[in-house]
């Protein structure tokens, strides 16, 4: 049994060198990302179960992928290098105030060669949580109908939808966004947001104004995510304001929202209250952002713990 399946894109990354406008970086570090898989790595490290439905290509960097993969102890039966694309490249620019900008070259995404008729319901049969994103029917609209395919196969076999919109404008307009995810609501157990998110999807960004559109919508967790300000969780009845937890530095912010996700889906997996949920949630969350790199923050258990001052840091 898999604790968390998740779909989408895994990429190489290039790492600037140097913090200042790409145009004058030089030099590159290739790291691993990708919205699900970190994620996935995420979820992993903090304990559970995880496995990766995707395609990469069938070439060097695909194979360094797949090894990075397995290396975090994910399940990559259903991941496939594929031939007739390669595996897709970001660029990434970083300020020294640890703000980024995100170049893509995945336009001949290897994303484009998973069909409806290659999701394996069986895969589906033996997990407790589906964890889908935005970023994968933007990447091609023929992603569509296999998003569409995974969450019916999720709720055949009584599999709780998690989504995070995770919406990248430089990957489609406001208006697609928002025709595609809408749709993409209803059929949703958990939902991981960010309040921008909401105002282009439900046109709303007042977090308990979210909260209560997702609840007539029959979502039954909502977790809106508000950056600097914390986040505010709503779970069987009771709503949560959650202290944000402050990184001691900043470096790199890509990655930090999987990082909550993560922290989220281990938080119900062990059945806490929402408070402790959510706190550990943006602790996670918060430890992202101390390390250059997509999931290279992301923590492990024991780590959150020390984190929150629960178990001893011994450095020596
Ligand atoms: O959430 C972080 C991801 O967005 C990043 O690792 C890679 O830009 C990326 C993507 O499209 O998944």
């Amino acid at each position: 049994m898999l604790d968390i399946i998740t779909l989408g894109e895994a990429m190489i990354v290039f790492n600037p060198g140097s913090t200042g406008p790409l145009q004058f970086v030089n030099t590159f570090e290739k790291r691993v990302g990708g919205a699900e898989l970190n994620l996935a790595i995420g979820c992993s490290r903090l304990g559970m179960k995880t496995g990766y439905i995707s395609r990469i290509g069938n070439d060097e960097f695909g194979r360094y992928i797949r090894h990075f993969i397995r290396g975090e102890g994910i399940d990559t039966s259903q991941v496939e290098l594929v031939n007739d694309y390669p595996t897709s490249l970001n660029f990434k620019e970083r300020m020294e105030d640890g703000n980024t900008r995100t170049f893509y070259y995945r336009n001949q995404s290897p994303m484009k060669a998973l069909t409806v008729a290659d999701l394996d319901e069986n895969y589906f049969k033996h997990a407790r949580v589906l964890h889908l994103t935005g970023i994968y029917p933007a990447i091609e609209d023929s992603n569509i109908p296999v998003m569409e395919k995974a969450i019916e196969l999720a709720k055949k076999h009584d599999v709780k939808v998690s989504f995070d919109p995770n919406i990248r404008l430089r990957m489609w307009t406001k208006e697609k966004a928002r025709a595609v995810l809408e749709k993409i609501l209803p059929k949703v157990d958990i939902l991981l947001t960010g309040d921008d998110e909401m105002e282009v999807i439900m046109g709303e960004k007042n977090p308990q104004k979210i909260i209560n559109q997702a609840r007539e919508l029959g979502i039954s967790f909502v977790a809106v995510k508000l950056g600097e300000k914390g986040s505010v969780g709503y779970y069987q009845g009771q709503t949560v304001e959650a202290e944000p937890v402050k990184a001691s530095t900043v470096v790199d912010t890509v990655g930090a929202g999987d990082g909550f996700n993560a922290g989220v889906l281990y938080g119900l997996s062990q059945n806490w209250d929402l408070n402790k949920i959510m706190q550990v949630a943006n602790t996670v969350g918060s430890m992202v952002v101390r390390v250059v790199g997509d999931n290279e923050g992301l923590p492990y258990y024991e780590q959150v713990q020390q984190r929150l001052g629960e178990i001893e840091r011994i450095e020596r």
